[in-house]
């Protein structure tokens, strides 16, 4: 291999390198978590003080710490349940669930994961609108749920199945580690037209008005590569610049 074809396979691997470090630190940057800013409006119970419910939307990157509730005396043979107020309306399409699995305490557990439950939202805590459900969910440590963009104060969070198995009593204890919400952003070039959509009557019900895709993501990732093309150009110089005078 003479030394341009080393220079071009150096060019092509800082390349790659550098496009998957922008893919994995993108996604991050891109999305909002509103569940952060939340307050825990009302919840059926929760295992202590170190299970609060709380924990279940507090800064926890590492997944140590989490809500648990088994209360059978508050809700016998009813699910458990808990309602975040986002405090105004606020506009979100996705939401991950981390399960008990994925924790520090209960990791590699997959039998205690919360296999089905559903999210509801709301803005007046007496009409709900359902926006995502899972059943059956067992095999997923953390659930991914994306929707119609929905615009909606509360978020209600409903499990149906607090472990894997089925047959689980559903007042058995749930352990849930993280829930990020993450807020909408409608598209720049969306204006009179969206405006107009966004006065509707009742914000929890599902708008298909807000479906429009956000190509601002394609637009930032071609920047992104084309920083990593002209980074890895300069890099790949400065070293072939040096081995050649060292040799
Ligand atoms: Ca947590």
């Amino acid at each position: 291999m003479n030394t341009k074809h080393k220079k071009i396979a150096v060019i092509c691997f800082l390349i790659i390198m550098l496009a998957m470090l922008f893919a994995v630190l993108f996604p991050v940057a891109a999305k909002n978590n509103i569940a952060l800013e939340c307050e825990i409006d009302s919840f059926c119970g929760e295992a202590g003080e170190s299970k609060s419910a709380r924990m279940l939307v507090d800064v926890d990157p590492n997944y140590e710490t989490k809500w648990e509730v088994s209360d059978e005396i508050t809700h016998p043979g009813e699910p458990h349940w808990i309602i975040l107020d986002f405090g105004t309306e606020k506009t979100f399409d996705s939401i991950k669930l981390v399960k008990a699995s994925q924790g520090t305490e209960d990791f590699g557990k997959t039998e205690l994961d919360a296999s089905g439950f559903r999210f509801e939202v709301s803005s007046d805590k007496k009409s709900w609108v359902q926006i995502c459900e899972a059943t059956d969910d067992g095999e997923n440590d953390i659930y991914d749920g994306n929707f119609t963009p929905v615009t909606a104060r509360y978020l209600k969070l409903v499990i149906t199945q607090p472990e894997r198995d089925e047959n689980v009593n559903i007042n058995q204890a749930v352990r849930l580690y993280d829930l990020k919400v993450y807020e909408y952003i409608a598209p720049v070039e969306e204006d009179e037209t969206d405006e107009n959509d966004l006065e509707i009557d009742d914000p929890a019900v599902p708008s298909a008005n807000l479906t429009a895709p956000d190509n601002s993501d394609s637009v930032l990732i071609i920047l992104f590569l084309l920083f990593a093309v002209i980074s890895a150009i300069v890099i790949s110089r400065i070293f072939l610049n040096r081995r050649s005078r060292s040799v």
